[in-house]
């Protein structure tokens, strides 16, 4: 397939409401490291590095979830596609796809895919998925949406029935009443017969949880303390990451996972282009992330919040992940 006829087949359109991302770190970085009890957005987590140590976390023996999700996928998705025959796949947060060509494949076997609508903040990244996917997949045309998960779902010209998948359990990052938000913005824009799949994490042996966000490569940690180090590129800032420890720990009240940068000695850190000082006492931690962990109750409770009524809830024989299936309550 040469070049034109492949760029034929991709649409690009940007809808982040963002247009400055260092603006939007220096607002969450100033916010963040003013509370009491500091924090940070893990958007943050994701630049190149980052995002290379997020994939390598993916394979670690310790990290379940990645290869748990894709299992069920697999199982799952012939008979999905069989039923409801939808024709296209909207995806928040797509990455590289890796996930997603368990579903464009059974969508192109059983003859009914048309479109795919990826929705990530990397531009390169959808390029270059949109390019290698229209290849594979001989007649799928790809509307790339560059955004954020704020800007909710894209207006789509109807044109059959829409599979939308938010997979990874990154749902899990959301407090709930932004993971509430989050999917009523998602429900309101889809049709009665839209078909939406969400990825959850479930609630487990703490151990287990706590092995897989404390992996004995030290991956996860180097992705952790990966924040201060784009904090001190982007904003020049003087955090030392041999003075924070990597923490994480399952709070099972709450049950989620916390990530925390824990400082190692009582420190004060500038950040150069905030112009702020930032004290820090010995054992003082900055919440770097949460992971909500879910029943299949509190999955169904938060999808019915978030306007959607679930059909199916899908798992492995361990029940380590989940897939929860949904529609738009109306
Ligand atoms: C990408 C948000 C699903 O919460 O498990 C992995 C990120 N953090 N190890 C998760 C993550 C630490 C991951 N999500």
């Amino acid at each position: 397939m040469d070049i034109d006829s492949v760029l034929d087949n991709i649409r690009i359109e940007e809808q982040s409401q963002i247009a400055d991302h260092r603006a939007a770190l220096a607002d969450d970085v100033r916010r963040g490291l003013s509370l009491e009890l500091k924090e940070l957005p893990p958007k943050y987590f994701y630049d190149e590095r980052g995002s290379r140590l997020f994939e390598e976390i993916c394979l670690l023996p310790e990290y379940y979830q990645t290869r748990t999700e894709r299992q069920i996928l697999e199982a799952i998705m012939p008979g999905l596609v069989a039923e409801h025959a939808p024709s296209t796949l909207v995806e928040f947060g797509s990455g590289s796809s890796a996930k997603t060509r368990t579903i464009l494949s059974a969508m192109a076997d059983r003859g009914v895919l048309r479109r795919y609508v990826p929705i990530d903040i990397s531009r390169e990244i959808l390029l270059s998925t949109a390019e290698s996917l229209v290849r594979e997949y001989p007649g799928l045309r790809v509307d790339a949406v560059i955004g954020d998960f704020n800007d909710g779902l894209p207006r789509i010209e109807p044109e059959g029935r829409s599979l939308v998948i938010f997979l990874g359990s990154t749902i899990g990052n959301f407090r709930r009443p932004d993971a509430v938000e989050f999917l009523r913005r998602i429900s309101s824009r889809m049709e009665r017969d839209d078909l939406f799949l969400l990825g959850v994490d479930l609630v487990k042996d703490p151990a287990r949880l706590n092995a897989a966000y404390d992996d004995a490569a030290g991956v996860t940690a180097e992705f952790n303390l990966n924040v201060l180090r784009v904090i001190n590129r982007e904003l020049g800032g003087t955090f030392d990451l041999d003075m924070f420890a990597h923490y994480a720990f399952f709070n099972p009240r709450e049950s989620q996972i916390e990530m925390h940068l824990a400082s190692l000695d009582d420190q004060r850190v500038a950040i150069e282009a905030l112009g702020m000082q930032v004290d820090f006492m010995r054992g003082e931690t900055i919440l770097t992330e949460i992971s909500r962990k879910f029943t299949p109750a509190s999955a169904a409770h938060l999808l019915a919040d978030g306007g959607f009524e679930p059909i199916g809830f899908f798992t492995d024989p361990d029940r380590l992940f989940a897939l929860a299936l949904a529609r738009r309550s109306s």
